[in-house]
């Protein structure tokens, strides 16, 4: 069983898309363990786009998720981090499928509603960073059985 840690960038939620972004991953069947809405410090930004430190993009990427509120995840479930980064779809909704969140309702080569962690270094360091040990919620969801299978 992974925890990872997703965000529902300021885009998506100016756009009204928190609902439907958050239903993707529900109906997947992924486990809500940790839910909130915050408005990222720049701090709290650098921290955690560091490793694109130094690209053309990021001031830009900084100043886009710190623009306004996010909505930010603990997502649990088998294989949680590689089934959310399919979820989400390629980086920009041009490119990505449908049927992804990116793929189906983005096509900005710039704005891409969503945020997960690519690793389980990452989702470690990353879930640290936006939720306290208390903030995370562990129950038992009814059906776990039925949805998780033996994994
Ligand atoms: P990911 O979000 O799919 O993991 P990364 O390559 O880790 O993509 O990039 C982190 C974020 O930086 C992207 O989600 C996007 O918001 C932004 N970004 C990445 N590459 C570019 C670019 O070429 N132009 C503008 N923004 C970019
Ligand atoms: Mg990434």
């Amino acid at each position: 069983m992974e925890t990872t840690l997703i965000f529902v960038k300021p885009d998506g939620v100016q756009r009204g898309l928190i609902g439907r972004i958050i239903t993707k991953f529900e109906e997947k069947g992924l486990q809500i363990v940790g839910l909130k809405m915050m408005k990222l410090s720049e701090s709290l930004a650098k921290k955690h786009y560091s490793v694109h430190k130094g690209k053309p993009f990021y001031p830009g990427l900084i100043k886009y998720v710190t623009s306004g509120p996010i909505v930010a995840l603990a997502l649990r479930g088998p294989r949680a981090i590689e089934t959310c980064r399919k979820l989400m779809g390629a980086t920009f909704g041009y490119k990505a499928e449908p049927g992804t969140i990116r793929g189906d309702f983005g096509i900005s080569g710039s704005f891409n509603l969503v945020h997960g962690s690519d690793s389980p270094e990452a989702a470690k360091t990353e879930l640290a960073l936006y939720f306290g040990k208390k903030e995370l919620c562990d129950w038992k969801p009814a059906l776990m059985e039925q949805v998780f299978g033996s994994e």
